[in-house]
């Protein structure tokens, strides 16, 4: 085929891709993979190699719900995560970025792969394969891998965007296809979902849902408590109404240390359910108490407890916590988690109702709401992401906005009008600046499908 030939394919499966995207966009998009094609060949010389995308996302509404097995609406990004692979004959995994700041790394799968210092990017690599050779044998084989999630086409990191679940979901991804596992969907989400605890946080699977399972134009409604035990979910894919964009706004701060804090929430929802379990011995989740009026549960749970009290009950938090810390100074807020998340699960069925009779004034004021609740009860808010919200609420075509993502920096969300757009962003980042000193970055988020194999060729 001739190079204009084949540029011109490029463009077309890149258009397939990303749906009807721009010419400015497709033509970056193959400038991006033109380049990680290039460096895999400088890598490991000639030969086949695949490519593999997983998108990024932003959650519309449904903050720490799904680890409560509760209800989330999340959407895919435009922005993702790049993995070229090619196969090997025997279980390593050497890996390298484009990034330089992210060294190379190799590995051996197996059912025990030794973790590396928290925070290292091989570990969303380790723990996909990890979860992989337990539950389907340990003898798969790997790949020579190249990862590419640089700016502007990639997820941005530690924003809340979810840029550890889209490496997560293409490496699982590479890896089950090269080995025909027979694992697609729903059931290889859960299995990323999983797979992701591996790093130390005990997160739901919203991330990796929304990667794998996403429709262009598309919110993804999901209900985080499985049907059976085979990990089978309820999910509705939920149209964008026509003439709003979904607007994410970056406040370019950073929570670098947010496990503990996370799984200090998890803890608190689960101390919730075994408060309540006395009252209802049911429940397993605070889901479960969905239909029961909040007010009937509220006397149930206490404002605030120690760990010593807990104790006194017959409740260990250290148990509940799994990796607790000083569980002797311990305080925990069960109350105000609980309430966030009965709440909050309520939000995100009354939204799902609201985008599909296209009210979108009620959605909007869902989002708002749903922020409210995450600062004032779930207290995962900061100065700086108060700043941004406060902005966006008063900014011009602005419907509702909201943090989005764990919390404690990161991004937030807006539902804005379409020809408001651009006012928006200015009136945000003129306030955002004022009261902080800080730039913020905004973007349109263009929501794309799923994760998969998008290209193959021959270097
Ligand atoms: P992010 O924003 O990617 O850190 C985390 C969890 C989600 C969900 C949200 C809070 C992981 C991989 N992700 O997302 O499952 O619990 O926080 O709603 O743990």
């Amino acid at each position: 085929m001739s190079n204009a030939a084949s540029i011109q394919t490029t463009m077309m499966r890149l258009a397939e891709v990303y749906g009807a995207a721009s010419e400015p966009f497709l033509e970056g998009q193959a400038r991006r993979l033109g380049e990680a094609l290039g460096l895999f060949e400088r890598l490991y010389g000639p030969g086949p190699v695949d490519v593999f995308r997983a998108p990024g996302r932003v959650n519309l509404i449904g903050e720490h719900t799904d680890y409560n097995h509760g209800y989330v609406m999340p959407m895919a990004l435009d922005k993702d995560i790049l993995l070229l692979v090619r196969p090997r004959e025997d279980g390593l995994v050497r890996l390298q970025n484009v990034e330089t700041a992210f060294e190379a790394r190799v590995f051996q799968i197996g059912p025990d792969i030794p973790p590396r210092p928290a925070g290292d990017w091989a570990n969303y690599a380790q723990g996909a394969a990890q979860l992989l050779a337990r539950e389907w044998g340990p003898t798969l084989k790997g790949f020579d891998g190249l990862v590419d999630g640089r700016p502007p086409w990639g997820v941005p990191r530690g924003s809340g965007l979810s840029s550890s679940s889209a490496l997560t979901v293409a490496v699982a991804m590479a890896l089950v296809a090269l080995n025909r596992l027979p694992l697609s969907g729903p059931r290889l989400a859960d299995a990323c979902g999983r797979a992701e605890w591996y790093v130390g946080t005990r997160g739901g699977i919203m991330d990796q849902f929304i990667s794998i399972l996403a429709q262009r134009d598309h919110a993804l409604f999901l209900d985080c408590r499985p049907r059976t035990p085979s990990g089978e979910y309820y999910y509705e894919q939920v149209p964008i109404p026509p003439g709003y964009r979904v607007v994410v706004v970056d406040s370019r701060t950073k929570h670098l240390n947010t496990g503990p804090l996370f799984n200090r929430r998890v803890a608190e929802g689960r101390i919730g359910v075994r408060l309540l379990q006395r009252a209802y011995p049911h429940i397993t989740h605070l889901r479960d108490v969905g239909d029961i009026p909040w007010e009937d549960l509220e006397p149930l749970l206490p404002e605030v407890i120690t760990a010593e009290a807990l104790r006194a009950q017959g409740i260990d938090p250290v148990a509940i916590l799994e990796a607790g810390r000083d569980p002797e100074t311990d305080v925990f807020f069960v109350r105000r988690r609980c309430r966030h998340v009965w709440y909050e699960n309520r939000r995100v069925l009354e939204s799902v109702r609201a985008l599909q009779r296209r009210d979108t004034a009620t959605f909007g004021a869902l989002i708002s709401a749903a922020h409210a609740s995450a600062r004032d009860d779930y207290e995962i808010s900061t100065p700086a992401i108060e700043a941004l919200v406060e902005a966006a609420q008063a900014a011009p075509g602005c419907l509702g906005a909201r943090i989005t993502g764990a919390g404690w920096g990161g991004c937030i969300v807006a539902l804005v009008e379409a020809g408001a757009v651009a006012d928006f962003e200015h009136f945000v980042k003129e306030a955002y600046r004022a009261r902080t000193g800080l730039e913020a970055e905004a973007f349109i988020c263009r929501s794309a499908p799923g994760a998969g194999r998008i290209f193959s060729t021959t270097l």
